[in-house]
């Protein structure tokens, strides 16, 4: 409630500056608005047409909505009676762009128009249009017509370094769903957990599922210092992973899981040490993490095959060894069974290749495939397992770091040092999806003072920043930049614990994501998004019990 007035009584300043623009409430922008006169009112047993099961249940997740704001739902009905005012649900086949819709509104009917896709759009538009006066649910007369920028539009959700419930989830795909974003991209796999039931290799839940964060790390310029020296774990079965892909379909939303590989495999290693190459470990000293525990023993996560309780790049990795290639491959095919997403992320970053240098079993693969050096051999590695995916009609997607030493044949790349690596890749004729850290890491703080923040990994990412950000690099060929399939932002999760603290660092930020990959460049407005439309959607946020971060009030 408190959180309520705030943000209230901010925004009455805002609007009282904005009176022409009261009609602009729905983020991502629209490509076109015109707007009528006059509204429509909708009623208790006003009726939504809908004329498929998949229409329906997008008029069901609609209804949701509407209980929540309105207190009521609104019947579904196959047919539409010819008297009364009406919601109709027009799908059409194979329109221009299959996420494309049009929202007439006029003094009797709203006509939505679409694929499926198309119009579960629509009606997010709708709800976004909906405002209550003396009691009474009204949408203003327009007529829209919209379509993205962009196929693919994204949020990463680290569930590795702390885990979430499927509740959570869902509640994060409900609000992608709202903001019309379509691909969640589940890193399910990391140093520090590992949280998918693989029923071939069940230690991978009984071990690398846990870990104990007792021991001291030391990440970057942060002090040593425990995180919150509670144990840690979780994971999904396998119905559950299957239920949240199911429940993202219904909102339009393609969960691609991450497995990463051959880098950021800890936790499996502690599993399954024999994946591992630590066939010449002895006397490697300590792995790129240097970390001391409480007793101010040394403590070298590599030796001690744990899952380690704490950040970093670390150092143990698989071998490019055929049991490594064997395990991967059972993981990968338990994996596609449970997601059918045309792509497969096999991570692919931060491979502490020196590991290989001393590894006899590496050393030994290098000279057989006549290989130069040991980024060729992550490069034969991701190669392989991109053999594996295409067999299974399955695209490989990775971090940047698969172009060292060459990119798989048919990979997609994830630019996040930067757009370089997506430049480069595009330029070679791969599609890339523009995640750069400069942009798009939702870790990073949102204020500049951190001090009067929730404790964050490090960097400075405030909404305007993420707001700027344009997913066309300019060195880029009008044909180059068809391969920039679309942009994601990526929540790494080192520093947040709890779902208030995710919320927080995903909103408003997420809004912002939405129109840099919905809304064409030349109608994207910071000061529409912010001081007019963004205010309506916090509060759609308050009614929904998201905690969001209030942004700061910027008064032209
Ligand atoms: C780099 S981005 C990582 C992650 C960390 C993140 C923290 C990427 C592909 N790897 O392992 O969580 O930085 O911002």
């Amino acid at each position: 409630m408190y959180r309520f007035l705030i943000l209230t009584s901010s925004f009455l300043v805002l609007f009282a500056l904005n009176i022409q623009a009261q009609n602009l409430t729905i983020i991502p922008l629209p490509e076109s608005i015109q707007m009528g006169d006059g509204q429509l009112v909708l009623r208790q047993g006003t009726i939504i047409a809908a004329y498929s099961d998949d229409t329906r249940k997008s008029a069901t997740i609609f209804n949701e909505l509407l209980e929540t704001k309105a207190g009521f739902r609104l019947p579904i009905k196959m047919a539409t009676p010819q008297s009364e005012v009406a919601i109709v649900l027009e799908e059409v086949k194979n329109p221009e762009n299959d996420e494309g819709y049009s929202l007439q509104i006029d003094n009797k009917y709203v006509i939505i128009k679409g694929s499926s896709k198309g119009i579960f759009y629509g009606l997010q538009s709708l709800f976004q249009l909906i405002e209550i006066n003396n009691g009474q649910v009204t949408v203003p007369q327009l007529k829209i017509a919209d379509a993205p920028a962009f196929g693919y539009r994204g949020i990463m959700l680290d569930v590795s370094r702390h885990f979430f419930s499927t509740d959570q989830v869902k509640k994060i795909i409900d609000l992608m769903g709202q903001l019309k974003l379509n691909t969640l991209h589940w890193h399910l796999t990391d140093d520090q957990g590992w949280r998918l039931e693989i029923k071939k290799h069940p230690k991978l839940t009984q071990v690398s599922a846990w870990r104990d964060s007792t021991i001291i790390g030391q990440y970057y310029d942060f002090k040593p210092f425990v995180y919150d020296g509670q144990p840690h774990g979780g994971y999904y079965t396998q119905e559950e992973a299957k239920e949240i892909v199911a429940y993202a379909a219904e909102r339009k939303i393609t969960v691609i899981p991450e497995i990463e590989l051959p880098g950021h495999s800890s936790a499996v290693l502690a599993a399954y040490p024999e994946l591992g190459s630590f066939d010449t470990f002895e006397g490697m000293g300590t792995g790129t993490i240097a970390a001391v525990n409480e007793n101010g023993k040394e403590y070298d996560n590599d030796i001690n095959q744990e899952v380690p309780g704490f950040w970093g790049v670390h150092y143990n990795i698989y071998g490019p060894t055929p049991k490594a290639f064997a395990f991967l491959e059972d993981v990968l095919t338990e994996v596609m069974e449970i997601f059918p997403s045309e792509y497969i992320h096999i991570g692919g970053d931060e491979v502490p290749k020196d590991h290989w240098k001393t590894s006899e079993i590496a050393q030994k693969v290098i000279k057989k495939e006549k290989l130069a050096d040991e980024h060729e051999l992550q490069s034969h590695f991701i190669h392989q397992i991109e053999l594996f995916l295409n067999k299974n009609n399955r695209k490989l997607i990775g971090w940047d770091e698969i172009l060292e030493g060459g990119l798989a044949p048919n990979a997609t790349v994830m630019s996040w040092r930067g757009e370089k690596g997506g430049i480069q890749a595009a330029k070679m004729g791969h599609d890339v999806i523009m995640t750069p850290n400069s942009h798009m890491y939702f870790d990073h703080s949102q204020a500049a003072d951190k001090t009067t923040e929730p404790l964050a990994i490090g960097g400075f990412l405030p909404l305007e920043k993420v707001y700027s950000y344009s997913p066309i690099p300019n060195e880029l060929t009008k044909e180059e930049a068809k391969h920039v399939l679309g942009v994601q932002a990526n929540l790494w999760t080192e520093y947040i614990p709890s779902v208030n603290k995710m919320e927080y660092f995903l909103f408003p930020r997420a809004f912002a994501l939405a129109e840099v990959a919905w809304t064409k460049a030349g109608n994207k407005n910071f000061d529409s998004f912010s001081l007019e439309r963004l205010p309506k959607r916090l509060l759609n946020l308050e009614e929904k019990n998201v905690f969001f971060r209030i942004p700061e009030a910027k008064i032209n």
